[in-house]
């Protein structure tokens, strides 16, 4: 059994609905045992190329599982495709994205995966509500997820409501 850390984001049709739906989908996955949800979180779009995107609703959920990365990558890309996502653009808006942010304490670098997430130091979005689950949380070259958070003051986050199912 292994911990892992899922990001889940939404800014296209019903965000809060793709959230839920997605997580519903995590809990039916085999071999995975869905341990906590954080709170769902909505901030301005983080943006690359300055095009204007909607907001987004974000959240993080904390499983066990026995899938090994690959395996997990495909039952959450499975989910991605149920739900109406087209890969367009890498950066642009999406309907669901769902990332495998941590793996145990392992780094991977494979050329379907990057575990930890590439982004995720300089991601509120991601950071906060990790803290929400584990405070203490040791992510491979981060030395504490406070002072990481504290170094994105400017990304302003504003929780939406509790993870609740349908
Ligand atoms: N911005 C926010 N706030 N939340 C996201 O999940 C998100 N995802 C992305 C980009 C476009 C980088 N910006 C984001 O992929």
């Amino acid at each position: 059994m292994v911990r892992c850390y899922i990001g889940l984001g939404s800014n296209l049709k019903n965000p809060l609905q793709q959230l839920n739906q997605a997580k519903q989908k995590i809990i039916a996955l085999p071999k995975i045992n869905v341990l906590n949800c954080s709170s769902i979180y909505q901030s301005a779009a983080l943006t690359i190329d300055d095009e204007p995107q909607n907001d987004y609703l974000n959240a993080v959920i904390e499983i066990q599982t026995t899938l090994n990365p690959e395996q997990l990558l495909d039952g959450l890309q499975q989910i991605e495709s149920q739900q109406g996502r087209i890969r367009e653009t890498r950066w642009g808006a999406r309907t669901l994205d769902l990332d495998i942010l941590l793996y145990a304490e392992q780094q991977i670098k494979t050329a379907r995966l990057t575990v930890p997430h590439i982004e995720i130091k300089n991601r509120n979005f991601v950071l906060l509500p990790l803290f929400e689950l584990s405070p203490n949380l040791k992510i491979p070259n981060i030395d504490s997820l406070q002072k990481a958070i504290e170094k994105n003051q400017h990304q302003v986050l504003e929780k939406v409501n509790e993870f609740k199912s349908e």
